[in-house]
């Protein structure tokens, strides 16, 4: 953990390349916590609130010009600072159990890895305007194919980024599973591969394990 970041215990956050079935599983997730009786708040990145919203529109629509590295970057985290301003941490600070898709570190994997900006740098701002780091990450593992093949099965039209080419998304996966070897404290590596119940009964058991070391 880089210094000058608070682990949020009920923070929970799904990571996985392209069509790994977060979605689904964050689903799965919820659904185990709301039947505990748990207060719980689902939410993404890009986006969260509306103003992060409207920051994800700009990020992911391609009819304007590429985006430098450092715009992707640095719209990520506008979207990311006011997301946890504005509804994560009030909803952490009143007890509820929080669950994102994706958080900082698909910004790690996609802009540092992916993009190949400096590692130091995203910490930095990393630092300076989030201040939080999630209790548990669930990192959905899935082939580049694999994971391309389920998100064209939802027949919607592929965003700036999903437009990029394999080699970026190898890179992409790669820095996920660097960020697990060296987080290993709070993450879990799932393989995604297996059929959508699968995924979902083994990210359960995760969180439930979490949350009885916890007790
Ligand atoms: N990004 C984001 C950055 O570059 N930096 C950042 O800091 C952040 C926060 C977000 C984009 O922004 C980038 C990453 C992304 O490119 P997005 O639309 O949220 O855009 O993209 P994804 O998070 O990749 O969303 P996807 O919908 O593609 O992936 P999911 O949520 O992982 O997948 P899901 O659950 O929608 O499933 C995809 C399809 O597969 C099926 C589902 O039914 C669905 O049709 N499916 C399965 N099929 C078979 N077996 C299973 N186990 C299945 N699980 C799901």
């Amino acid at each position: 953990m880089p210094a000058g970041l608070t682990i949020e215990p009920r923070l929970i956050t799904l990571e996985g390349g392209e069509g790994a079935g977060k979605s689904t599983v964050l689903a799965a997730l919820r659904d185990a916590l709301l039947a505990d009786g748990c207060e719980v708040v689902s939410t993404r990145e890009p986006g969260g609130t509306p103003l992060a919203e409207r920051i994800r529109e700009l990020l992911l629509d391609p009819s304007h010009e590429a985006a430098s590295p450092e715009t992707e970057l640095l719209l990520m985290f506008a979207s990311r600072a006011q997301h946890v301003a504005e509804r994560i941490l009030p909803a952490l600070r009143r007890g509820a159990w929080v669950i994102s898709d994706r958080f900082t570190d698909s910004s790690h994997a996609y802009q540092g890895a992916g993009r190949g900006l400096d590692g130091a740098f995203i910490e930095d701002l990393e630092r300076r305007v989030v201040g939080i780091e999630p209790g548990l990450t669930l990192l959905l593992d899935l082939g580049i194919a694999h994971g391309r093949e389920r998100a064209r099965g939802r027949d919607l039209l592929p965003d700036r980024i999903e437009r990029e080419r394999d080699e970026f998304f190898e890179r992409v996966r790669g820095g996920f599973l660097a960020r697990a070897a060296e987080h290993s404290g709070r993450f879990r590596v799932i393989d995604a591969s297996p059929v959508a119940s699968v995924v979902a009964a083994t990210a359960v058991s995760a969180l439930t394990q979490y949350r009885e070391d916890m007790a």
